[in-house]
């Protein structure tokens, strides 16, 4: 679905959901013109359901797996480790001054230490990730709820986006750092969670210490590793391309949902 079409369902929704979904979705929308609405409103029945289909699709569960469907080993791809000096200083020292920074639109924003991420409510899921080069792997991953994050720090009506900024350089140069971003169905989704133990040990370095995200209805680059940064925005327009993403930005579609 384009960005167009996906933006009018949104918007067919919010109508849908009635008032307070309205509002929450009308935020998120501000910058697009609002024509198509006595277009849907006539189409009626048909769209409505189109809206339910959305509504599932976007809540349901991705697939669990058991123990013994766990991939021998879960391999690492892109970064396998930060070629940073802050990160590499923060890793001699096991992590301990590790500090998660979560800001923009939220009331109370403030950063959390591995302990305070280990204490909120957490997650374990066995899952498959799948990335687009053509593999896949089976880890089980136990993290920090995303939505308890949010929670924590009072997101305000008006993000649209959660943007995670990583340590890792893409750039020889140690600059153009790899970020991502999802929107707030995905951000506010059980399963998804700041993940800081894979396979019951401590998340190794290849994988994205000390937290990488998982997202699990999306396609692998949306799980942003080594993340120190998160930003609540409600938009892209002031970030690195613009696309909402490292990978985005050099053309990949930003909604990877599977
Ligand atoms: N910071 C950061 N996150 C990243 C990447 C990366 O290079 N840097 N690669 C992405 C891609 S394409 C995939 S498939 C997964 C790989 O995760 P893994 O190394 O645990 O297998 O991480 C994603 N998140
Ligand atoms: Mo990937």
């Amino acid at each position: 679905m384009n960005e167009r079409t996906r933006s009018s369902r949104r918007r067919f929704l919010a109508r849908a959901l009635g008032a307070a979904g309205a509002l929450f979705l009308a935020g998120c929308e501000r910058l697009s013109e609002s024509q198509w609405f006595p277009k849907v409103l006539a189409a009626g029945e048909r769209l409505s359901e189109a809206a339910q289909t959305l509504v599932t699709g976007r809540k349901a569960m991705a697939q669990e797996f058991s123990e013994a469907d766990l991939s021998p080993s879960f391999r690492s791809n892109g970064t396998a480790e930060p070629d940073s000096e802050a990160y590499a200083a923060l890793a001699a020292k096991g992590f301990a001054d590790y500090k998660l920074e979560v800001g923009g639109l939220a009331a109370s924003p403030r950063s959390f230490s591995l302990a305070e991420l280990r204490a909120l409510e957490s997650r374990t899921q066995i899952t498959r990730h799948d990335c687009v080069e053509g593999w896949s792997a089976i880890g089980k991953w136990k993290g920090a709820k995303l939505s308890a994050v949010l929670d924590a720090v009072k997101v305000k009506p008006e993000a649209c986006y959660v943007v995670f900024y990583c340590a890792d350089p893409m750039a020889d140069d140690g600059t153009d750092l790899y970020y991502e971003s999802i929107d707030m169905d995905d951000a506010w989704h059980p399963q998804t969670i700041l993940a800081y133990e894979l396979n019951g040990e401590a998340l190794p370095i290849k994988n994205g210490a000390p937290v990488r995200l998982r997202v699990e209805r999306q396609l692998g680059y949306k799980h942003a590793k080594y993340v120190m940064k998160i930003e609540l925005v409600d938009s892209f327009a002031h970030i690195a391309g613009g696309n909402g993403g490292y990978w985005e930005d050099q053309g990949y579609q930003w909604y990877a949902g599977i």
